[in-house]
């Protein structure tokens, strides 16, 4: 039988419990993954093969999950989310895979098995980022559960997002110069807004722009999108340095190795974790105008500062 959940049923009968939420939403985001690409043996084998690779293969889901959850709050079916959700996991994969390729971070593990140009080539590790990237905008091209008009609003956010000057293109070239010299306190987060930061604000944005969010509303998610993102990079930043490879299913300690700018780094493990806990309060203070219960908005906030992963 489906949930309410899958139905779009009316919010009173939809558990705002979070942990039953998470669980029912990463099998849900699974599934649509799983649909939305090519089967193993539809040609080009190989590239098929290493977009299943590294897209099923694990994550926390954490963008998909948020649009999915900022939908459900401001009154968006999960069947108009689903789609759109999924397509922030494709171009967040492409940007690990192309992250992971020894032309930029040469990570050997990602997603706790060997990264995709480890696995496959790096030819092929190219063409799988570049074919999930044009996925992900063929994916709420094609979503007829949406109106033609939200769909353009979903693939400018979803542009943006990903490119340059305001995304995560931006953002990782920033990244990227940085390495040779000192970053400061200033341009720290700024680098970090845009590669870590845009991708995670639109995810939010977009479950509000399903749900035909008023301005005041849509405003309040960007703000927590927003606070959520830095969040999210600064116990990213911690995890590097706190926890094992195992809890990370990648390499820890790069970030040191590479004598990178991180919140540790920059301000002590003690002083980032009070920033931490600074920014979570900050996220949930977005929430406070939108007159809805928004528990399940709060209790994400909870997670990312609490993970171990
Ligand atoms: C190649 C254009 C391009 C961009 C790369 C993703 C990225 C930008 C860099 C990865 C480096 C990094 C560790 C960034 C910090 C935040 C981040 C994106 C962490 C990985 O995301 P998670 O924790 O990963 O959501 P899972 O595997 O759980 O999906």
């Amino acid at each position: 039988m489906k949930t309410a959940f899958e139905t779009g049923a009316p919010e009173s009968e939809i558990s705002h419990s979070w942990p039953e939420f998470l669980v029912r939403a990463r099998v849900l985001i699974d599934q649509k993954l799983d649909q939305l690409v090519p089967a193993e043996d539809a040609e080009p084998v190989r590239v098929h093969q290493a977009i299943r690779w590294s897209l099923l293969g694990g994550g926390k889901r954490f963008r998909p999950t948020l649009a999915l959850a900022t939908g459900e709050t401001l009154g968006a079916p999960c069947a108009q989310l689903l789609a759109t959700g999924c397509a922030f996991e494709m171009i967040h994969t492409y940007s690990l895979i192309h992250d992971d390729l020894p032309s930029m971070d040469n990570d050997q593990m990602r997603r706790g098995r060997a990264t995709c140009h480890v696995r496959f080539d790096e030819a092929t590790a190219i063409l799988a980022g570049d074919a999930l990237q044009a996925m992900a905008f063929e994916t709420i091209a094609a979503d007829d559960s949406l109106g033609t008009a939200t769909r353009v609003l979903l693939l400018g956010e979803l542009a943006r997002a990903a490119g340059t000057p305001h995304g995560m293109v931006a953002g990782q070239a920033l990244d990227l110069a940085a390495e040779s010299g000192r970053v400061t306190e200033v341009e720290l987060p700024q680098i970090h807004r845009l590669k870590t930061g845009a991708l995670i604000v639109a995810a939010a944005r977009s479950g509000a722009v399903i749900a035909g969010a008023v301005a005041s509303d849509l405003k309040a998610i960007s703000e927590y999108g927003a606070h959520l993102g830095l969040l999210f990079q600064i116990t990213d930043d911690l995890l590097d340095v706190t926890a094992t490879a195992s809890d990370l299913g990648k390499t820890p300690g790069k970030d040191a190795q590479a004598q990178k700018a991180t919140y540790p780094a920059i301000y002590g493990v003690e002083a980032a974790r009070d920033l931490a806990l600074q920014v979570h309060r900050d996220a949930v203070s977005a929430l406070r105008s939108i007159d809805r219960p928004t528990a399940l908005l709060t209790a994400i906030a909870d997670f990312i500062l609490a993970r171990n992963a």
